[in-house]
């Protein structure tokens, strides 16, 4: 038995690039949630729990995220055996209902303990171990500007960090979000994927219609586009359209996956390790979908990049990842929370490979972040590229 001695929670705050404009929030920052664990031998652990826009992306908001940890998860965790992730994650589990996002950031942080312990990387602790040690990155054109997001794409197309595109919509009339999608299509032409992510905006006729436009247009995938409890909705427009449709919101953990793929209600799921509840549930949720033919994409709460590296590990264990990943979140940051940034390359992310979530968080950027923090704040922002 390896006792947890103490445990950690505090919300850092860093702000965006530019505005992230989805269809029920514009963020100017981001809020991450960073769980730091340290076991009887020394040994330290880091999660981190995120979610998107306050309580407009879900039923979790960070200080609920927070306070679940502090008050519920923390004096469970101090009876448990931290060697034993699964053993840890079900004692919760009896005890804890849904709060995902919590769950996941205190599952990271105990595989991150038990990689450390076992000397090997998380990616090694989940299914059959890591199976990629690269992975196909998309970026968010979001700033709700035509013009800005085609410079946005070229830019990261120069830089041969992204050739696939997700782009927010959902907030305009269907045919003006389409000409918008169209005309950033027209200009990529061959040289990258463009999808939309319609975060649950339209009804089912709006999605008829957009679903229709969108293919004629050339993009290749749409997420989301009805509110994640319709999946008869999700079923019928899945069956009647060539162009995929991609489950987001309506997949929180292996039932939905269960469901969704047994009714045909999505041709893609984007498995999300927060609204899985952890890495291990989201590792199920692929099992599912694999078995019932659905395709499988990486998907992100926009994650700062302990969570961007814990979803990296879970997508490098995926044999079939045909739709790529979007792990994009310590690049809308002004700011990377890691002593060393995870590394984009040639449209990919490498998967880190030391022992744990293989990362180190950078403390002199974690303090002056901190919500809680007391003393001035007084710092040079380091312009990102
Ligand atoms: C979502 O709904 O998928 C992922 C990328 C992005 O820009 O927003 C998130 C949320
Ligand atoms: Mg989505």
């Amino acid at each position: 038995m390896v006792g947890i001695k103490e445990i950690d929670t505090f919300i850092v705050d860093i702000p965006t690039i530019r505005p992230h404009v989805l269809a029920m929030a514009t963020m100017h920052h981001q809020s991450i949630v960073v769980v730091r664990m340290r076991d009887e031998d020394g040994i330290e652990g880091i999660g981190e729990g995120t979610t998107i826009g306050g309580l407009s992306y879900g039923e979790e908001s960070p200080e609920g995220i927070k306070l679940a940890i502090d008050t519920y998860l923390t004096p469970l965790l101090k009876t448990c055996d931290a060697a034993r992730v699964g053993a840890t994650m079900a004692t919760i589990a009896k005890s804890i209902c849904g709060n995902h996002i919590a769950k996941c950031a205190v599952e990271t942080a105990l595989l991150d303990m038990a990689g450390k312990r076992l000397g090997v990387p998380v990616s090694e602790l989940i299914g059959g171990g890591r199976v990629r040690d690269r992975l196909p990155v998309a970026w968010t054109l979001a700033s709700g500007d035509t013009a800005r997001d085609i410079e946005e794409a070229e830019r990261v197309l120069g830089l041969r960090r992204h050739n696939i595109f997700k782009l927010k919509i959902g907030k305009r009339a269907v045919r003006d979000d389409v000409a918008h999608v169209a005309a950033i299509k027209r200009a990529i032409g061959d040289r990258g994927s463009v999808r939309v992510d319609v975060n649950q905006n339209w009804d089912e006729a709006q999605a008829d219609l957009g679903m229709r436009l969108l293919h004629d247009a050339d993009v290749d995938l749409v997420e989301q586009p009805v509110a994640r409890h319709d999946r008869a909705a999700m079923a019928r427009l899945s069956a009647k359209h060539v162009i995929p449709l991609m489950a987001d919101e309506a997949l929180r953990g292996p039932n939905d996956a269960f469901v969704i793929a047994a009714c045909a209600g999505a041709r893609v799921f984007a498995v999300k390790i927060a609204q899985s509840g952890g890495l291990l549930p989201a590792h199920a949720v692929a099992t599912i979908a694999q078995a019932g033919g659905v395709g499988l994409y990486g998907g992100t709460m926009l994650e700062a990049g302990v969570g961007t590296a814990a979803s990296a590990h879970l997508c490098a264990t995926l044999p079939s990842l045909a739709w790529g990943t979007e792990l994009f979140g310590p690049l809308l940051l002004t700011e990377d929370i890691l002593a060393e940034p995870l590394c984009y390359s040639d449209f990919e992310l490498e998967v880190p490979s030391g022992p744990g979530l293989g990362i180190l968080l950078d403390e002199d950027r974690v303090a002056f972040h901190r919500r809680d923090r007391v003393a001035p704040r007084i710092h040079a922002v380091v312009e990102r590229a």
